[in-house]
């Protein structure tokens, strides 16, 4: 692991303007209508990952590239300000330093190669030879504009879209965001929602109990000091809370607990729908844990249904008692498609399992530890999950994937209509990214239907299968 350094930087807490002059407008492979959007595309991912540096454009500038005027032009050209290309070379950044800090980098793409822009294997150019992809190798570029190397040529063997070498790799990659967020370091989350809500236990109203007693336990090892206690004796037995949510919007569901000898094991429901997986309080001595109980969309605030209640225990466990300390609800706009629910599928064929078909795949660098994969046969196949949106409004919409040699393409249609460009999963090797399915718009909060359709394979893979890793709805 470990990027490699130009040995320069721009000052800490940076705004540095990229005059954008890339002249012409011309539909794109991925629907970019000028390489100048395509540019600025590449800026915006880079500003996601930094901390105290942020890109901004001057778009469609007329400033005359010049070397030394302290503005950074990024532009096409047949020569470096008059100097040849050398014929193998795609783009070129020019930086001029003092010292250690930064002052100026121009950004001169060969003028003599073919470029488009889009994502997915590299592909070839009408004419034969490489169709050059501006967006990956402007990523790449302005990685060089922030003071990044070549971790290849420093004898690292990373996967890296700041190698030296155009290939496969579409987007930033660990170690590049790590080179980047080493030199300024990582931004600070500015979430689109509200933050997060913890309710105590034993402040909650108890809505509902059934079969066991209940009572409020002081710990000062717990939150807030305190924590409830319901002292079941057998399967079955509950007790319900009204929690007072906020805002409508979707939550990740964290639940402290305080573990021993004697406890059961809960399941939870919200408003009735089971949420999350049991829950195992047992542990032969005393102690505490938080535990992850998935993901929840509410369509409104207002007081909502938490119930826990008693499905078993562990088979050394002395007692059925369950202790809970808070519910901790953490605004998030992903959701993890191993949680969301499958609506339909096209039907397993005869020869095949049903995990040979769709399943669960587990891998801690996954978003949740896990994803899903769809393994058809062949084109034309299917899968819908039923996506709860919070509240109507536009969002981009991310899918996160796992990329591998035998991925298809897909195409995802939100209740039936096309959402954004084909997407290719394939890449030479295991990797996670994601891609872009752009703009829509949800006329109301409610349940949508999401789609993935499996549309064909680049000409590489050795497969159809799909790995949805999440799906993300960033409001816009
Ligand atoms: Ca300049
Ligand atoms: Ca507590
Ligand atoms: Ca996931
Ligand atoms: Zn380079």
């Amino acid at each position: 692991m470990g990027f490699a350094l130009e040995g320069q930087t721009w000052p800490q807490g940076s705004n540095v303007t990229m005059q954008l002059s890339l002249v012409g407008n011309q539909t794109l492979i991925d629907g970019f209508t000028s390489f100048n959007q395509s540019a600025e595309d590449a800026l915006a991912l880079w500003n996601e990952q930094l901390g105290r540096l942020q890109f901004f454009v001057a778009r469609n500038s007329t400033i005359e590239p010049t070397d030394g005027d302290r503005l950074n032009s990024v532009f096409f050209s047949s020569t470096i300000f008059g100097g040849s290309f050398d014929s193998n070379t795609l783009a070129v950044t020019l930086r001029t330093f003092s010292g250690s800090t930064l002052l100026e980098a121009d950004v001169i793409f060969n003028s003599a190669k073919s470029f488009d822009s889009y994502r997915g294997p590299l592909r070839t150019a009408s004419g034969g030879g490489t169709l050059h992809d501006f967006h990956r190798i402007t990523i790449h570029e302005f990685g060089h504009v922030l003071g990044l190397d070549h971790p290849d040529h420093a004898n690292q063997n990373v996967v890296a879209i700041m190698n030296a070498y155009e290939s496969d790799i579409d987007s930033l990659q660990t170690d590049d965001i790590q080179g980047g967020q080493t030199l300024y370091g990582a931004p600070t989350p500015t979430p689109s929602v509200a933050p997060a809500s913890l309710f105590e236990a034993e402040l909650l109203s108890l809505q509902a109990l059934s079969g066991a007693t209940h009572k409020a336990i002081s710990d000062a090892n717990l939150s807030a000091g305190a924590g409830t206690q319901l002292s079941a004796t057998g399967t079955g037995q509950y007790a319900a809370y009204t929690v007072p949510v906020i805002a409508a919007g979707t939550y990740k569901v964290r639940v402290g607990v305080k573990t021993g000898a004697k406890r059961g094991i809960f399941k939870m429901s919200v408003g009735g729908v089971a949420q999350g997986k049991a829950q195992d309080e047992y542990t032969s001595s005393g102690g505490y844990g938080v535990r992850n109980l998935g993901t929840v969309t509410f369509f409104s605030g207002g007081n909502k249904t938490f119930k826990f209640w008693v499905s078993g225990k562990n088979a050394i466990s002395g007692g059925y008692s369950i202790a809970l300390d808070y519910i901790k609800l953490i605004p998030t706009d992903r959701l993890e498609t191993e949680s969301l629910k499958v609506q339909s599928i096209t039907p397993i064929p005869g020869d095949y399992t049903s995990n040979q078909w769709f399943g669960v795949f587990r891998a801690m660098p996954a978003s949740g530890g896990a994803g899903t994969y769809f393994k058809p046969n062949a084109p034309t196949k299917h899968v819908t999950y039923t996506v709860p949106v919070a509240k109507g409004g536009s969002y981009r919409v991310i899918a996160g994937i796992q990329t591998k040699p035998n991925r298809g393409i897909f195409q995802l249609a939100i209740n039936g209509v096309n959402q954004g460009q084909r997407q290719d999963e394939y890449y030479s090797s295991l990797t996670y990214g994601t891609r872009d399915l752009g703009l829509a718009s949800f006329s109301a909060a409610g349940d949508y239907a999401f789609e993935f359709a499996v549309t064909g394979k680049n000409a590489s893979s050795t497969g159809y299968t799909l790995a949805l890793d999440y799906i993300e709805l960033v409001p816009q």
